[in-house]
């Protein structure tokens, strides 16, 4: 069994979601916790050094000259999943880049440079609503204080959650330290796509990442009983937010190339014999060029203002967070080409904490297929010998950054 899979096989019933099916690990999960615990009985066991930043991300240094920490290749990915998400998003990198470090140490490689693998906390933003929470932290693209006032669906504020960890929420923020000490990033994930089963190929070099953000659309009719109002006497934003939801897939579909979902929305109270009184739902919104996501949402917009109108309701749209297209560093991924030559450029509509980097330090990344191209569903699968010819050709990769 290759090294990946046995890691993977490791983790396999931490968190696994009995009612959604799949894993559900929101980041401060005891899922969650147990995953960071596991990564660093990992790291450790192979020699690394680690440390959690005051971000929350974890660093696995593997240093053996002790050289300063400076210019370092840094590699990892994400522990946290989606709700009722597969095995392999995020955990893939993760395990490959611990199983590169095996591949390295076995060919008695030798370090010109620092190598760190590095676990970036809430990538999925399924917690606390944010994506890629960590990555922004640490590059300063989210206001520390906004972040420390994120609350999850139960309320729980970051702040909170993170305190009852042990960790000191006042720290979060831009980290020049943590910064100044990578050199590049080489993200390692499974493709979330049929790219590479189109192509035939087990392993693809990132080539961009699509822009992408979150904003929550609120639609506020009039709350009522469900047996005692008549339907002529009814401002209901459930049926305001089904008309919205189905606006939102036209409005993409006549844009090509646009992707736009809801995948959560929220009736307030809730009640099976209540009328609701607001309805909150979550857009997700991607084009290649960030221009026409924006005139996507703004259409959106419009339509959900018009359809609230014509159903006695108001409508209020909030943006949560934006990730703009991210062309990956041509210096780098030409690096990463010449070690690579028979694998692919691929795009990605998914985002990534490589994304996040990407607007501070050269970031690349690599991709493993992924039989169905199902991901963020139970039914994400990656074959053993895939998995495996991610972590040799992410050794390999490493090996031509860190000599
Ligand atoms: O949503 C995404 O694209 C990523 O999986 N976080
Ligand atoms: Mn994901
Ligand atoms: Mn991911
Ligand atoms: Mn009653």
């Amino acid at each position: 069994m290759p090294e990946v899979t046995r890691l993977l096989a490791d983790i396999a019933d931490v968190g696994r979601d009995a009612v959604r099916g799949g894993w559900s690990r929101p980041v401060l999960s005891t899922a969650e916790l147990d995953l960071r615990a596991w990564f660093v009985g990992e790291a450790e066991r192979r020699g690394l050094d680690v440390e959690t930043d005051r971000n929350g991300i974890l660093w696995a240094w593997w240093n053996p000259a002790g050289l300063p920490l400076r210019d370092a290749v840094v590699t990892g990915s994400h522990l946290d999943s989606v709700p009722g998400g597969g095995e392999f998003d995020g955990p893939l990198g993760v395990a490959s880049a611990l199983a590169a470090v095996d591949l390295l140490q076995q060919r008695g490689s030798s370090l010109a440079r620092p190598l760190a693998v590095a676990v970036f906390p809430e990538e999925e933003g399924s917690r606390f609503g944010v994506a890629c929470l960590g990555s922004r932290l640490l590059t300063g693209a989210i206001d520390p204080d906004r972040a420390r006032g994120l609350r999850d669906p139960e309320g729980v504020t970051l702040a909170e959650a993170a305190a009852a960890q042990g960790f000191d929420p006042s720290s979060f923020g831009r980290d020049d330290e943590a910064l100044a000490r990578i050199g590049c990033f080489l993200e390692l994930h499974v493709e979330q796509g049929r790219g590479l089963v189109d192509l035939g190929q087990p392993v693809a070099i990132g080539s961009s990442i699509l822009g992408h953000g979150r904003w929550r659309l609120t639609f506020a009719g009039q709350g009522n009983h469900a047996g005692t109002t008549l339907m002529d006497d009814r401002r209901d934003p459930m049926v305001a937010a089904a008309r919205a939801v189905v606006a939102v897939r036209d409005a993409a579909r006549a844009r090509p190339d646009a992707r736009a979902t809801v995948g959560r929305l929220r009736p307030v109270p809730g009640g099976t014999n209540v009328i609701a009184s607001r309805v909150e739902l979550w857009l997700d919104a991607r084009h290649p060029d960030d221009a026409v996501t924006t005139a996507l949402v703004a259409e959106i917009e419009q339509l959900a203002r018009q359809i609230a109108a014509e159903e006695g309701c108001t409508a209020s749209l909030v943006e949560e967070s934006f990730s703009v297209t991210t062309v990956f560093d041509e210096g780098l991924r030409g690096r990463i080409e010449a070690v690579l030559p028979n694998a692919p450029l691929l795009g990605t509509g998914a985002g990534h904490d490589a994304g996040v980097l990407g607007t501070v330090v050269p970031t690349a990344m690599l991709f493993v297929r992924s039989p169905d191209g199902i991901s963020h569903s139970p039914e994400e699968s990656v074959e053993d010998a895939d998995a495996e010819a991610g972590a040799v050709a992410l050794a390999d990769a490493l090996e031509s950054l860190l000599t």
